[in-house]
């Protein structure tokens, strides 16, 4: 039986299990063949809880092997991957539980009292997963089953169109959507940036990145795969362990925040970056300084992709030819890409700003049960509007300007303001609020809370009780007061202004 992504994914693994696949910094090997044998004991456990394909796994666990494990068994099991950002709250757990209605959610076992009545709710079998090298309960419920289970899986038989995975990203209404990724969504563009970005086998790529969003989970883990290459698979980002680890990596993909860390440092030099053979950066824009400043270190000219959780990944700068800063390069092999006016939709000059629109095997199949707002984000040609701001310059690589929606990226996590104003606008106390995001030196943009108050208040009357809310990513790292927020004649407020007025906060 086939199983597209699966098999797509594992091709040159299953023909070299005696091969790497991952590498920990204790020197802790993964081959392909551990890969496979572990991922089908995790999925006949799946389908002993009652998984059938179709059904959604959701997944909120720390950064481990194991976890990328469960990625790979769910797709064999013929279920739907739900990673879910380990910042997120009980509070934001239950919105995703209960509108993914997961048949199974697996959680940290530290997590499991908190979570274990949202997972009933949701009519969730609940199963933990503990970190990486632990044993007897803090192991898991998941490792001692899968001890018991099967190892002889088959793969469950899906074709291009079944649904792989459901990501969600925040709404501009405040509201998270999931992204629904098919097979062909995932395995196509995985196969393209393997020959975009020339992956082979003898590939080693640093894997810095959290692996519960399209960046670390798809373009890094997939493209590894379908080249059959490996992973030094670090636990998050920390600038000595990259330092540590960078000599015996080929490659490494980071958000720009790992850039201009990695600048911060006086072991970013040519020396040490001699061997790499490609950096690629994406999820925020790179500065075109951050860009120039890393090649006069280095020598290396950091590769700059555009991409997007509904769409995986649109452009990327050329591996061989002019990687230009401040431009994220040409459409991938397949993808169509185009810029049109705001209000008509209609493409506009090559070198005028419009809105972006992609269409290709990349572009997802739609949000989860939300029908009307996928009808809203594409055009009737198959186009969907991807809300980002561009232009096409005059050798035809893509400058993304700026934004169309109310959109802050934070360090590469994406913050939606509608969420945190919500929530802010219902505290006592409180007129109303506006969140922006301005210049951080660390994290490229900083949310910060503009409100308006009846009375006096301190930042912490505000800040505390998102503590419980929100995801501390996406809690603003400063609350400013004002007497009233700047609005135009259409009552809307300029967020601009504010944006102008604040710009040096973090400077
Ligand atoms: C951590 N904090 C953040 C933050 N990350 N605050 C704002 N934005 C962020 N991104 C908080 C911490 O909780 C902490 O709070 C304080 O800020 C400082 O933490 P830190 O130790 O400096 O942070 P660190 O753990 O090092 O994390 C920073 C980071 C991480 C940049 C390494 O955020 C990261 O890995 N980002 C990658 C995001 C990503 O993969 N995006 C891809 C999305 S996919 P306190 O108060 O406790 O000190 C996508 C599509 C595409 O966009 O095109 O790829
Ligand atoms: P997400 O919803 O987390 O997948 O974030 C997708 C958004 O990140 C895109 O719509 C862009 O706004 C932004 N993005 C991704 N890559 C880049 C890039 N290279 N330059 C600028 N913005 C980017």
């Amino acid at each position: 039986m086939t199983n597209h992504l699966f098999h797509g994914l594992m091709q040159k693994g299953l023909a070299a299990p005696e091969r790497p696949f991952a590498v920990l910094p204790d020197g802790a090997v993964t081959s392909y063949g551990d890969l496979d044998a572990r991922s089908a004991r995790f999925a006949a456990v799946l389908k002993e809880a009652g998984v059938v394909p179709g059904d959604r796994v959701a997944v909120q666990v720390d950064k481990s092997i194991e976890a990328l494990e469960l990625y790979l068994a769910t797709v064999r099991a013929g279920a739907a991957f739900l990673p879910l950002n380990t910042g997120y709250t009980p509070a934001e757990i239950d919105y995703f539980l209960t509108d993914a209605t997961p048949r199974v959610f697996v959680c940290d076992p530290k997590a499991e009292a908190t979570l274990a009545p949202i997972a009933e709710k949701a009519g969730a079998v609940l199963m933990t997963l503990g970190k990486a090298g632990s044993s007897g309960e803090a192991a898991g419920t998941l490792r001692a089953r899968a001890e018991a289970a099967d190892a002889d899986f088959e793969p469950v038989d899906r074709g291009p169109d079944d649904l792989a995975a459901i990501l969600y990203t925040s709404g501009t209404t405040g509201r998270s959507k999931g992204a629904m990724l098919s097979h062909a969504n995932l395995l196509s563009n995985a196969q393209v940036l393997r020959e975009t970005w020339a992956f082979t086998e003898d590939d080693v790529l640093l894997h810095a990145l959290p692996i519960f969003h399209t960046h670390g989970l798809f373009v890094a883990t997939n493209t590894t795969l379908v080249a059959g290459g490996s992973l030094i698979f670090l636990a998050k980002f920390d600038l000595d362990t990259v330092f540590a680890e960078l000599p015996k990596a080929t490659s490494m993909m980071g958000v720009p925040t790992f850039y201009t860390r990695m600048l911060t440092d006086d072991r970013l030099n040519r020396e040490a970056t001699a061997h790499m053979r490609l950096f690629t950066s994406g999820s925020a824009p790179l500065l075109a300084d951050t860009h120039v400043a890393f090649e006069q270190r280095t020598g290396q000219r950091i590769l700059e992709r555009y991409g997007m959780t509904e769409t995986n990944m649109n452009t990327s700068n050329p591996y061989d030819g002019e990687r230009r800063a401040g431009t994220v390069g040409f459409p991938l092999e397949g993808t169509e890409l185009r810029i049109v006016g705001k209000e008509d939709g209609k493409s506009v000059a090559d070198g005028e700003i419009g809105v972006i629109e992609v269409r290709g095997p990349n572009v997802f199949q739609g949000y989860w049960n939300m029908p009307e707002k996928t009808a809203a984000e594409f055009r009737e040609d198959g186009f969907f509007i991807t809300g980002d701001l561009g232009m096409i310059d005059a050798d035809g690589y893509v400058v993304i300007v700026g934004r169309d929606k109310d959109l802050v990226i934070s360090g590469g996590y994406n913050v939606y303001p509608k969420e945190i104003e919500q929530i802010i606008d219902e505290l006592p106390g409180v007129v109303e609020s506006a969140v922006i995001g301005v210049p951080h030196p660390d994290f490229g943009e900083g949310v910060v809370g503009v409100v308006v108050a009846k009375e006096k208040l301190e930042e912490a009357a505000i800040l505390a009780p998102l503590h419980d809310q929100l995801a501390k990513y996406k809690q603003p790292k400063r609350i400013l007061f004002v007497d009233e927020l700047p609005r135009n004649t259409m009552g809307k407020v300029q967020k601009n202004l504010l944006r102008d007025a604040y710009s040096d906060l973090f400077s």
